[in-house]
């Protein structure tokens, strides 16, 4: 007889929750939250961090499906076995959050409601001078499955929008800049600028002191992409000496942020804790459910990462 193929729900977070959803998706698999020792294969593992071992502890596993878009740990643990494809996230809740979220930091920003706070705590009722959406630049780093839509929607408010890529992308409405080279030109003059990178060897030390300097005075950085992009120091550097009025932060080197960074008490570091858009088990086993019909139809895996460009 046949053994029905074994999905192993590796999630750190709500392990029973995806499982459940996947039994009802995928009713002709066996979905466990731990291994029985009884030596079958499993091919199949959720997973986002893998405890140490594990995965190299599982028979006959063909497809790793990250719960996270970004894969850098995954990556650097060197628990992947060789040939074993990892999908990463590409799910529609995830998207809608990080539209959210982005909107939600430019839009305060825009419309002064940070400025605004300040001056309530004063008792002070002065309007503020204001721009028109269209008379704002904002620079997405980053054209991919979070930073397309982002952009899309900031263009949709009326902004003027850039994005930055590794290689050439069009996204409707916005001015497209790709590579090195071009990355000055697409910070020059921004009046925001929203990270939406995965955390590479090339992103790393990315957002400094003197890339911040390229922007309008008084601007704001948005980070939702990872905290290896933004030198700490010169971010802090920029905020105090008026390249940066604001930045709105999500994802930071070390997280939990430490008790003791400066970011904590700054008066214009607005936090978040990497909360700007979480993989939520009632959209994202729907997709995680097809990439496994796709693998049992031997059609091609969408979402592959590419260990050799790290995302
Ligand atoms: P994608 O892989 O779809 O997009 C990545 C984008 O970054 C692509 O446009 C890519 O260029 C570009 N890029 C990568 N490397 C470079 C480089 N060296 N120079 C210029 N551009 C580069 O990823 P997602 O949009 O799905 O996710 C982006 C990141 O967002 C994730 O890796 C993760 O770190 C972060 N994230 C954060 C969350 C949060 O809650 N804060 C939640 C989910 C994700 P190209 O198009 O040419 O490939
Ligand atoms: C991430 C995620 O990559 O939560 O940050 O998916």
């Amino acid at each position: 007889m046949n053994r029905m193929p074994r999905i192993l729900i590796a999630a750190r977070t709500n392990p029973e929750g995806f499982a459940t959803l996947f039994r009802a998706e995928l009713p002709e698999h066996e979905v466990v939250t731990a291994v029985p020792d009884d030596g079958a294969p499993t091919p199949y593992v959720v997973v986002g961090l893998p405890p140490p071992g594990l995965l190299a502890s599982l028979k006959g596993l063909e497809v790793i499906l990250s719960i996270n878009a970004g894969v850098e740990h995954l990556l650097a643990s060197g628990e992947v076995p060789p040939g074993v494809p990892v999908v990463r996230m590409v799910d529609p809740g995830l998207v809608a959050g990080m539209v959210e979220w982005v909107a939600g930091r430019v839009l305060a920003w825009h419309r002064n409601l940070f400025a605004y706070r300040e001056q309530q705590a004063g008792g002070l009722w002065a309007q503020l001078p204001e721009m028109l959406a269209a008379e704002r630049i904002v620079t997405v780093l980053g054209a991919g499955e979070l930073g397309g839509p982002v952009a899309t929607m900031l263009a949709t408010l009326g902004f003027a929008v850039r994005t930055w890529s590794r290689t050439p992308r069009v996204v409707p409405g916005c001015s497209g800049f790709a590579g090195r080279d071009a990355l000055g030109d697409a910070v020059a003059g921004a009046d925001v600028l929203v990270n939406l990178l995965p955390a590479t060897a090339q992103t790393i030390d990315l957002i400094d002191h003197r890339l911040l300097s390229r922007m309008r005075p008084g601007s704001l950085l948005v980070n939702g992409g990872r905290g290896s992009a933004v030198v700490d120091a010169d971010l802090l550097r920029a905020l105090d000496d008026g390249v940066l009025g604001a930045a709105a932060l999500d994802v930071f080197r070390q997280e939990p942020l430490p008790g003791d960074h400066p970011f904590w008490s700054h008066p214009r570091v607005f936090i978040t804790p990497h909360a700007a858009a979480i993989t939520h088990a009632r959209t994202s086993v729907a997709v995680m459910a097809e990439s496994i019909r796709r693998h049992e139809r031997g059609e091609p895996l969408a979402n592959v990462v590419d260990p050799a460009r790290g995302y």
